[in-house]
């Protein structure tokens, strides 16, 4: 089991045959980098590979009309100045003699991957495809795509295979309209859509792209749209997005496979997108995605036109897919006013269909304050988005050069060995860690604790804690006897410190005693019992603030009777390695059951966790602390705004 790449070299032979200046950054350098860059990266080597085959013409007559299929076989023998001709009747499409073998590889190539994850051969994987597919409809090429390579595998997901949940993230810079038209009345594939839109003034110009188209009929509510009102939208835009409108909705409708149309126009650089967020943005986001469907995961290349870009943000996804840890987020994480415009929308738009929006803090915006007008560009002020985003691209390839200063810790996660847990059955990767820190440094750091006295964990913690400190050792599980935990969590805290001021933590006690002065660094809640309520608990919480913290080190102390049932655990510890580039200590009582840290060693080592069961609303109570606690904190923690504020209204201050 692992990751599938599924690529075929014939499908870089479309290319365009004539001047066009729309067109011809749909170009097969495009496949070359990412491929190059996966290879250079030693992330190639570790795929499992799968030869890409062309789909056959049913397989395209899933989502096309016959005679649509019979007009590109016809390309294939046409003259430039035909295929020119042909182009013409489309809105940005060329056509090329091997257009139809290459888009019929694309397909075959999407559909090789659904079958080899949902067969369980893989746990998930990427298709390197082009052309690209989200704008293709019924029996019209668009916007570069000519087959629907995306719909067309959710459709065989549901015939083929007899799925009745699928989820489309579509992270593409362009709204993926032929998706939407395809499935707009049809509730068994949610389709969650982040586009360039500038209220209307974007391509392709349709206001069905807008947050207040939700579907038709049965469907109503299975369309998510998330319009970008401005450029320049950054980590903490898409951040905000994943955790307060897709993540809610998709856990709710608790799909059993995702497939990500993987566009990587919205990465900083792209001359498309003129976003900013960064390559491990798109890491974070599949990481994410990862606690859906038990992680299983179709990721398939739509848009991504800056090469250097395209090839780190592929490079990211492929990490996060492989389980590897993602390097941290950079940048202030403080979503800026239009995207919480266009997040609140959605919010509001969507509240009716989904019980994890309801009873929650959903209202829309009255009127927009990044509204241009009559389509007149705004001429940038200074901190406008829009500048930053010149800036930023100046600086691009120094940024994206950087990589290599985050360099994966050679072990990915060990456990120190005690009694309770010599039944755990671990993956041969994972550590078991014999080795203890030196006497006089285990003796000087347990001097001031009494219970410490003759306790031998404590050496190991400071070990493992030390190996992970140094690049070493991303996560760990250390073990601590009832007497001695809250010392050793002391001393795990204070040896982080005291490597410097600047250091941050992330303390996680899990039904620790109460915190005797709650503040803006030390937040108490109530530990839910519903599923909804323990989700949006972790998604409109826990990872909010976490991010925002932009901490070094995640600590996970489980007390005695710390409440979280095994499939609860595995969630949160999977999404904790988000935050602090995978770098998790968790500390457990040695007679906690076996089973409780075996689901953690999963989920730290970088495994999906198991889906939680079926999503049970939020108790009135839950709710009201979540809105209570984000009223009180989001002045401090902006990542858990879900809405713009009144007093910052204003042109978008990012
Ligand atoms: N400057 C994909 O990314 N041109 N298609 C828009 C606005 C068409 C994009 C012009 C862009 C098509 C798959
Ligand atoms: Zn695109």
């Amino acid at each position: 089991m692992g990751t599938a790449l599924v690529y075929h070299e014939d499908m870089m032979a479309t290319r365009l045959l004539w001047d066009d200046s729309e067109c011809k950054i749909e170009c097969p350098e495009r496949l070359a980098a990412a491929l190059g860059s996966l290879r250079q990266c030693g992330l190639e080597q570790r795929c499992l590979h799968v030869t890409a085959r062309e789909a056959s013409e049913a397989e395209l007559g899933l989502v096309h009309s016959p005679e649509y299929v019979a007009l590109v076989r016809g390309t294939q023998t046409l003259g430039t100045e035909e295929l020119q001709a042909l182009s013409r009747q489309y809105d940005a499409v060329y056509f090329h003699p091997s257009t139809f073998h290459c888009g019929r590889l694309a397909v075959g190539a999407v559909l090789q991957l659904v079958d080899a994850v949902l067969t369980g051969a893989v746990h998930n994987g990427l298709a390197l495809v082009r052309p690209p597919g989200h704008h293709s409809q019924r029996a019209a090429a668009n916007g570069f795509c000519v087959f629907n390579n995306v719909a067309i595998a959710a459709e065989h997901a549901k015939r083929k295979h007899g799925l009745h949940r699928i989820l489309i993230v579509d992270w593409d810079i362009h709204h993926g309209q032929g998706i939407q038209y395809i499935f707009e009345d049809d509730p068994s594939v949610l389709y969650f859509s982040w586009h360039r839109y500038e209220h209307g003034h974007f391509w392709p110009f349709l206001p069905e792209s807008d947050a207040d188209t939700v579907g038709q009929g049965q469907g109503r509510g299975f369309t998510v749209n998330l319009p970008w009102n401005q450029v320049g939208m950054g980590n903490a835009d898409y951040l905000a997005a994943f955790l307060h409108v897709l993540l809610p909705l998709a856990s709710e409708f608790d799909p059993e496979l995702v497939l990500i149309s993987a566009g990587f126009d919205s990465a900083i650089g792209d001359p498309e997108g003129q976003m900013q967020a960064t390559p491990e943005c798109f890491g974070h986001l599949t990481q994410l995605l990862q606690v859906l469907a038990g992680g299983r995961i179709c990721a398939v290349l739509e848009g991504g036109y800056h090469l250097e870009s395209l090839a780190q943000s592929v490079c990211m996804t492929v990490r996060a897919l492989l389980g590897d840890p993602v390097p941290v987020l950079s940048g202030p994480m403080v979503p800026c006013h239009s995207a919480l415009e266009s997040i609140q929308n959605v919010r509001a738009a969507q509240a009716p269909h989904w019980k994890s929006l309801r009873q929650q803090d959903v209202a829309p915006v009255l009127s927009t304050s990044t509204h241009s007008t009559e389509g007149k560009p705004l001429s940038p002020l200074p901190g406008d988005p829009i500048c930053k985003a010149e800036a930023e691209v100046a600086s691009l390839s120094f940024l994206l050069d950087q990589q290599h200063l985050h360099p994966t810790p050679p072990v990915r996660m060990a456990i120190t060995l005690t009694a309770a847990d010599t039944t755990l059955a671990l993956s041969p990767h994972v550590l078991r860690q014999e080795g203890s820190s030196p006497k006089w440094e285990t003796e000087a750091w347990a001097r001031p604790h009494e219970s410490l006295a003759q306790d031998e964990a404590l050496g190991k913690l400071l070990y493992l804690l030390n190996g992970i400190l140094d690049g070493q050792v991303n996560s760990g599980m250390a073990a601590t006897s009832a007497p001695a935990a809250a010392a050793n969590l002391d001393v795990a805290i204070q040896r982080v410190l005291s490597l410097g001021a600047q250091r941050r933590i992330l303390w996680l006690n899990i039904r620790g005693k109460e915190a005797a002065t709650v503040s803006m660094f030390h937040v108490s809640m109530p530990l839910p019992e519903t599923t909804g309520g323990f989700q949006s608990c972790i998604f409109g919480l826990v990872l909010p603030m976490a991010y925002g913290f932009q901490p070094d080190l995640v600590l996970v102390a489980l007390g005695p009777d710390h409440g979280l049932q095994e499939p609860q655990a595995a969630l949160l510890a999977a999404v904790l390695r988000g935050p602090a580039g995978g770098r998790v200590l968790a500390l457990l009582e040695e007679k906690s059951a076996p089973e409780l840290a075996q689901v953690l060693v999963r989920a730290l080592y970088g495994e999906a966790p198991p889906s939680l069961g079926p999503f049970l609303a939020a108790s009135l109570e839950d709710r009201q602390a979540l809105m209570s606690l984000r009223a009180q904190l989001q002045s401090r923690w902006e990542m858990l705004r879900v809405a713009a504020s009144e007093s910052t209204e204003g042109r978008g201050d990012s």
